[in-house]
């Protein structure tokens, strides 16, 4: 039987509290807290009173009941009990960085905005980057948009560019938002599946709304599985305005184009990132910040008259629609770069309110009925979100220049107005806010002709002809990945007159496509196109549209993972590392174990990663460099087969020496340019900064 003897109690993790008067004394010199060092300040309540014991509660005795008195446990537990808000009904998983924005070319002939137009300006951001259909706990690579939200903290307000990485979106009008997002998530019966498009609500809603067809052509591209948030492109979706001095308006479309080009996976490689790693986009932003390669991405707009815009063959102010680059080109005006990890990630990731109603002084909104919707909806979900009006006093939220109005009171109100005055006009008071004619100033946008109505413009009728521009314009192996993602996402749908009626869209997208993602279903006959509204057009095929037709033939940013075991060779190993690390990449070394291997000369080498945690999946290319006893011990070890096996599989450059090659054997590893020997590190570098295209058939049968 236990003692009934405090003193007694060894096993506590701390002194117990019957010690309370050495408790006192311990403070911050408690031996048990002395790795941490520095001079720790007393631990208090939120009311400012020290705790002296942060181990026990208070008990009437030592074995009996806790008393109700005890309102340091009371504190401490209910606070804890709160300690989450409501996570965001979309786009709850994200991750996000401080950074700053700097302007390299003046738009001051279109806009007064000051962030716009004062070169060398550098104005502060938060950036944070989302998927859009999983909880907050979800994982960070399923296919899926990704959120790209920035908050520029300017001189004269913050402006918040909430946008995609896909410039358009699913739907026309903000009245469908809450369907096509319910039909998305999870659904409501059996409540899977989670963060995943491939199910039957979803493809239900999508094969009722050919508005979404472009957008389809989009998700269902490698854009959804994006290899970092580093590399991925941002959008502002909507056409929005620049307004001069006289108020005269220009639109614009705003785009964020990564310094790294943009890099996607492969779909199989994505699944097995799910398994290998939760966090591998989180983790990849902080570890890229923390040490020091800082991401970065140009800024440009297309600028484009009223006039130019009623020639367009589209409606600009329809959300699924893009304007090619070759018919507006883009200028690039600043760059925004990322480099300082948050703090704390509730405090400001969580807690981070965007709001594209949010807009400063030269830019103005457009009549995009998506946009006008969300004009609304942002400042209302954070009012539930955050519990208050007030939330935009949370640090993260509030502008970095003054603000002053008389809006008072409410939830959490953290400021102390002065003074008897909290209405305008007023005569009491000199230093009470007024109104400016340097203030926010909504462009005079003529009504359109026509009478008020529930209605869809004729201009937002055509729904294939720029998913049909998308397809064409992606080269062979994208085409082959979009075929087989919609094979993979339909054949998890089990109405078979869904999966039909999609084939059926496509066939006004491109016949190719439908008979492909027919076939690859296994079809028997390609189901009947439904009555298009507007027969689709051929346009000219926009190659800026691709993924590969942009990656940049650089390996800055990526990772190479170099496979060793006990006598593998140090100078082969030395020089991969040297060529990897001057083409600006990373090199982690996978061994396995943890501690390291014995290299041929003797030398003990740590590894970065153990390989049955550490798959090939999270690194951009891998090098095998094994003595021959070590390349057939690992030829028999199942994670170091799939190590080779799925490096290739994904299309990555393998260096491998004379050791690996039966490891190479036992993952059915081809011969290709891809596949170099160790000691050609120019042929490896090459490789490397690229993905091997040619090999997919070879590996996989694509749709
Ligand atoms: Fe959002 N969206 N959205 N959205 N959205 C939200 O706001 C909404 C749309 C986007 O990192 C919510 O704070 C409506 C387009 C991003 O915190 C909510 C409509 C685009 C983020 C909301 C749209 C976006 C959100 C949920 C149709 C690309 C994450 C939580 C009218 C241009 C921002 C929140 C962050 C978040 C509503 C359509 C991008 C519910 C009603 C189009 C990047 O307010």
């Amino acid at each position: 039987m236990a003692s009934r003897k405090p003193a007694a109690n060894k096993t506590a993790a701390r002194p117990t509290a019957s010690k309370s008067a050495a408790a006192d004394k311990r403070g911050s010199g408690d031996e048990l807290h002395q790795s941490a060092g520095g001079a720790h300040p007393p631990l208090t309540t939120n009311q400012g009173i020290p705790v002296s014991d942060n181990q026990n509660s208070l008990r009437a005795t030592p074995r009996g009941p806790t008393l109700l008195e005890d309102f340091v446990l009371r504190e401490k537990i209910t606070h804890f009990d709160h300690e989450r808000i409501p996570e965001r009904i979309v786009h709850a998983r994200g991750s996000a960085a401080h950074g700053y924005f700097e302007l390299t070319r003046s738009l001051q002939k279109y806009t007064t905005a000051k962030l716009l137009t004062e070169v060398g300006k550098r104005t502060p951001v938060f950036t944070r980057f989302s998927t859009v259909a999983g909880g907050a706990g979800s994982v960070d690579t399923p296919r899926d948009v990704r959120g790209f939200a920035v908050k520029f903290y300017t001189s004269e307000g913050n402006w918040d560019l909430v946008g995609n990485n896909i410039p358009v979106f699913f739907i026309q009008d903000a009245i469908k938002f809450p369907d096509v997002v319910h039909s998305v998530k999870m659904e409501p019966d059996r409540a899977f599946p989670q963060a995943g498009s491939a199910h039957d609500t979803f493809w239900d809603f999508i094969s009722l709304t050919p508005e979404a067809m472009h957008m389809i052509m989009w998700a269902m591209s490698d854009r959804t599985i994006p290899r970092s948030l580093r590399t991925i492109e941002g959008f502002g979706v909507h056409s929005f305005r620049l307004l001069d001095a006289k108020g005269n308006s220009t639109f614009v479309k705003f785009h964020w184009r990564p310094k790294l080009g943009i890099q996607s996976t492969v779909w199989d490689e994505a699944v097995k990132l799910q398994a290998a790693d939760n966090d591998f986009h989180r983790r990849d932003l902080f570890e890229a910040i923390e040490s020091g390669g800082f991401p970065e991405w140009e800024f440009a707009v297309q600028l484009f008259t009223e006039k130019e815009a009623d020639k367009f063959p589209f409606d600009h102010l329809d959300p699924t629609k893009l304007i090619p680059e070759e018919l507006v080109p883009l200028t690039v005006i600043g760059r925004m770069v990322l480099d300082r990890w948050p703090d704390n990630f509730f405090a400001e990731t969580e807690q981070v309110a965007f709001c594209p109603a949010n807009i400063v002084p030269g830019i103005d909104f457009s009549n995009d009925p998506l946009l006008q919707g969300r004009l609304f909806s942002y400042l209302d979900t954070q009012l539930s979100r955050l519990g208050g009006p007030n939330f935009h006093q949370i640090p993260i939220n509030a502008p970095k220049c003054p603000f002053a109005n008389l809006q008072r009171d409410g939830h959490m109100q953290m400021q102390v107005p002065k003074g008897r005055v909290n209405y305008e006009p007023s005569s009491l008071q000199a230093d009470t806010p007024r109104e400016t004619p340097a203030g926010f100033r909504s462009h005079a946008t003529p009504p359109d002709d026509g009478a008020k109505g529930r209605i869809r413009a004729e201009s937002f009728a055509d729904h294939y002809t720029q998913a049909r521009l998308f397809f064409r314009s992606q080269t062979r192996p994208e085409q082959a990945h979009m075929a087989s993602s919609l094979v993979f996402e339909l054949s998890k749908v089990g109405t078979p007159h869904v999966r039909e009626a999609i084939v059926g869209h496509l066939r006004h997208v491109d016949a190719g496509l439908a008979q492909r993602v027919a076939d690859g279903l296994g079809l028997d006959a390609l189901p009947p196109a439904p009555p298009a509204a507007v027969a689709p057009k051929d346009m000219k095929p926009s190659p800026a549209l691709q993924i590969i037709g942009k990656m940049k033939d650089t390996l800055q940013g990526r990772c190479v993972g170099i496979l060793v075991d006990d006598g593998s060779d140090a100078t082969t190993i030395k020089a991969l590392r040297k060529a990897v690390e001057s083409a600006g990449a990373t090199v982690k070394i996978v061994a396995p174990k943890l501690g390291g291997a014995k290299l041929g000369d003797g030398r003990k080498l740590p590894a970065d990663g153990q390989l049955a945690g550490t798959p090939s999946v999270v690194f951009d290319a891998v090098a095998i460099v094994l003595s021959d006893a070590g390349g057939k011990a690992l030829a028999k070890e199942a994670a170091a087969v799939d190590f080779v096996r799925d490096a290739y599989g994904h299309l990555k450059a393998i260096a491998a020496d004379a050791g690996a090659q039966a490891l190479l054997k036992a993952g059915n590893v081809g011969k290709d340019k891809g596949v170099v020997d160790a000691s050609d590190t120019k042929a490896f570098i090459a490789a490397a900064k690229t993905r091997q295209w040619d090999r997919e058939p070879k590996v996989r049968t694509l749709a």
